[in-house]
């Protein structure tokens, strides 16, 4: 069991949400800078081309994270900053902006922990088919090797992909992410070769940094059925199936959930797609694994709503990502919401990760984000008093010592967000940050929830568990 003493802190952000400067230092486009420019993608036409123009106030955020108390930061690199085509042609500008942020945690006594893709493929890869071409993995392994080569010697910790479920069906098979594809098809291909992606560079990753430590990260929710019967039993766990163990279960066992390959031939991830070695590639690939936690969920199975409707659910409309399976997302009446509309549960959270420890023991477990939308504004002070988010998080890291208690094997927790950022295809609207940003001029301002955060930090004993399990 882990002790509280065996913890790290941390915050998290992504390159696309934060570093702005798309058009500097010799960067490519992404996929995100094509999709955010297109007209009618993103909220308000919003896109990153300055975003919270971290790239060029580096030292400012360095500073702001060492005055936070934080032992990590999870942040990503930008592919296309490093290698403007994805592939080929390197750029020594964009690998000398990682050198300064990595040097400058390290010099700050703060561990970097980089995820290697946060759904930002350079586009000239997704000119040549994007995810759902093979040859794209190799890519991401010239890119791997690149980054474990240039960094290996002061990063120990890497994730390969983050939220590979995300990436995968908001991009290419609903299109509401980039690259904006509504394709199953695709969609089936993207999620098979995101896996192989991971293990392959989890593989070489290995082979090149000492110590190496790796993992994913997930999203995840734990998921309630809404009624006590066998089929909504059943709805929750195809739900659960879809979401999570679509991922998991191959990285865990080398197998696709019975309960999702042929269920719906839209959700094959099978023949014509998996070949011969690939699903020994992925089991076991991971030395931890990383959860992004903001709510559960509650499903019902379409028989059940109106039972559900009396035992006081509102909703039950079918969800665009339920593609086929029987199940409907419903709420329970009254429960709080987000600024954002996620409802705030902080059960659900130690229910998601004693679940996860029983499908993955003795695994180290991080949760690499958690964190709430608020309406925040600077008062006539210009303070900015965020106490639903403290209270969000107050409740949320109570809910995750929990689960420590529960004998789950939980090594860390990384707030989602440092700074407020681009939140996709809601452009600038939702503020998830600790520290508020004003776009117009990018000036800082700490809300209470990061002084919050530093006195939470600085109370409880932490240690760097980094290299353990390595
Ligand atoms: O902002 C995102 C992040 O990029 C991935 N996980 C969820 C966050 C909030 O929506």
């Amino acid at each position: 069991m882990t002790k509280r003493g065996d913890f790290v802190w941390g915050v998290s952000t992504a390159a696309y949400q934060i570093e702005g400067a798309a058009a500097d230092g010799g960067r490519g486009p992404s996929i995100w800078d094509t999709f955010s420019h297109e007209p009618g993608r993103v909220l308000h036409g919003d896109t990153g081309d300055v975003a919270t123009d971290h790239y060029h106030r580096l030292e400012e955020d360095l500073d702001l994270l060492a005055a936070l108390g934080v032992d990590v930061y999870r942040f990503s690199f930008s592919w296309s900053r490093v290698l403007p085509y994805g592939r080929g042609e390197v750029n020594e500008e964009g690998l000398r902006f990682y050198d300064c942020l990595i040097d400058g945690l390290i010099a700050r006594g703060i561990q970097p922990v980089p995820t290697l893709y946060h759904w930002d493929l350079p586009q000239a890869l997704q000119d040549e088919g994007g995810w759902a071409a093979r040859a794209t993995i190799d890519a991401f392994l010239e890119y791997t090797d690149l980054m474990a080569r240039r960094y290996g010697s002061r990063v120990t910790m890497w994730t390969t992909v983050n939220e590979p479920w995300v990436a995968t069906y908001l991009g290419n098979s609903v299109g509401v992410h980039a690259p904006g594809i509504r394709d199953h098809a695709v969609a089936a291909a993207v999620h098979h070769n995101l896996l192989l992606a991971h293990s392959a560079a989890a593989e070489r990753l290995r082979r090149l940094v000492p110590n190496a430590f790796v993992g994913i990260a997930l999203n995840m929710s734990f998921i309630y059925p809404a009624v006590d019967t066998p089929l909504s039993r059943r709805a929750a766990q195809l739900a659960f199936d879809q979401l999570v163990m679509s991922f998991l279960e191959p990285l865990r066992s080398g197998r696709y959930p019975e309960s999702i390959v042929g269920f719906s031939e839209r959700w094959v991830v099978g023949a014509g797609i998996v070949e011969s070695g690939d699903l020994e590639q992925i089991a076991g690939s991971l030395d931890f694994l990383s959860i992004n936690e903001y709510h559960p969920r509650y499903v019902v199975d379409p028989e059940d709503l109106a039972a559900a409707r009396l035992a006081g659910f509102s909703g039950g409309s079918p969800s665009p990502f339920a593609v086929g399976l029987p199940y409907l997302d419903v709420e329970p009446y009254g429960v709080p919401h987000s600024a954002g509309g996620w409802m705030i549960v902080p059960r659900g959270l130690t229910d998601l990760l004693v679940e996860v420890g029983e499908l993955v023991p003795g695994l180290p477990l991080y949760i690499s984000e958690n964190g709430t939308t608020a309406a925040d504004y600077p008062d006539q002070n210009g303070d900015v008093i965020d106490d639903a988010r403290v209270a969000y998080l107050d409740s949320h890291i109570a809910a995750a010592l929990d689960a420590i208690d529960a004998g789950v094997n939980l090594r860390g927790y990384f707030l989602w967000s440092f700074l407020d950022n681009f939140e996709w295809a809601e452009g600038y609207s939702q503020r998830f940050g600790i520290v508020y940003v004003d776009y117009p001029t990018r000036q800082r301002t700490p809300k209470r929830s990061f002084g919050w955060y530093r006195d939470r930090i600085a109370r409880g004993p932490s240690a760097a568990l980094l290299t353990e399990g390595a």
